[in-house]
């Protein structure tokens, strides 16, 4: 096992001296979770991003309060949020993540860098539905452990690929796994040279499994990219800068 008590132990003194018991006993963990799966299904298929920085960008110095930015997606008519926890990059906290759950009713995705089991339960306490799983950073017995880690605790999956082969790993990753409990996403950025490519989504599609929802993330800046990706197959579209980088991201989600 990859994941030791080792490591844990180390993330509960790195991050929120919380132990997994602890964790557990927050009034959250307990919530009956939202499904994302439902939710994109249904939806607009809009996963609209809270992110104040980037690592390529730096700040997006959006005026809007966190509760502005919520609550303007939720009433744009997004399937779903996706709430960055990642502090060192993306200026993000799982307090952002606690706070967007108070005050919205739509599924909400984690996206941070998860490695390890400690941060799906805090995702769980702190008011996740969902948690990213990013193929490139994870072996796959890692990935395997990490997904039915986060389905006992009934969150969704969004499984993140780059490439083919990446796509390939998921592929036998998810092989056995409910179809309706997670969903795969292509990144267009490229993670080398932080560059955005939608050909990347549109080459990765043929080779999706059936009945597997796809998304698209990342680089989509306009309403006819997102016609043109729904018009090939994909049900789903993470957006982050194109929102944050307005003053009010709500606004510029329902046009
Ligand atoms: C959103 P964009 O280009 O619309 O801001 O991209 C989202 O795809 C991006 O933030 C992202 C990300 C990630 C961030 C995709 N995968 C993994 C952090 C970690």
């Amino acid at each position: 096992e990859k994941i030791t008590l080792q490591t844990t132990k180390d993330v509960v003194q790195r991050r929120s001296l919380k132990s997994i018991q602890d964790l557990r006993e927050m009034p959250l963990y307990s919530r009956k979770t939202l499904s994302l799966y439902e939710s994109i299904k249904k939806g607009s298929g809009i996963i609209a991003e809270h992110k104040r920085q980037s690592p390529s960008k730096g700040s997006f110095n959006c005026p809007a309060s966190l509760e502005e930015v919520v609550l303007g997606y939720e009433k744009a008519g997004a399937s779903a949020i996706s709430c960055l926890t990642d502090t060192p990059f993306f200026g993000g906290s799982l307090q952002d993540l606690e706070q967007a759950r108070k005050l919205i009713n739509i599924p909400i995705l984690r996206k941070d860098f998860i490695v390890d089991m400690y941060q799906i339960h805090e995702a769980k306490a702190f008011g996740a539905d969902a948690i990213l799983l990013i193929a490139a950073c994870l072996s796959n017995e890692q990935l395997t452990t990490l997904a039915n880690e986060a389905l006992n605790l009934e969150l969704e999956i969004l499984f993140e690929v780059h490439n083919l082969t990446e796509l390939e790993n998921i592929k036998k990753v998810t092989k056995n796994l409910d179809p309706e409990k997670f969903i795969i996403g292509v990144n267009n950025r490229d993670l080398k040279r932080f560059k955005t490519d939608i050909q990347n989504s549109i080459d990765l599609l043929p080779h999706f499994p059936e009945n597997v929802i796809a998304i698209s993330e990342s680089g989509i800046s306009n309403p006819a990219t997102v016609k043109k990706l729904q018009s090939i197959g994909f049900k789903g579209f993470l957006i982050g800068e194109n929102f944050m980088k307005t003053d009010q991201p709500g606004i510029s989600c329902s046009t």
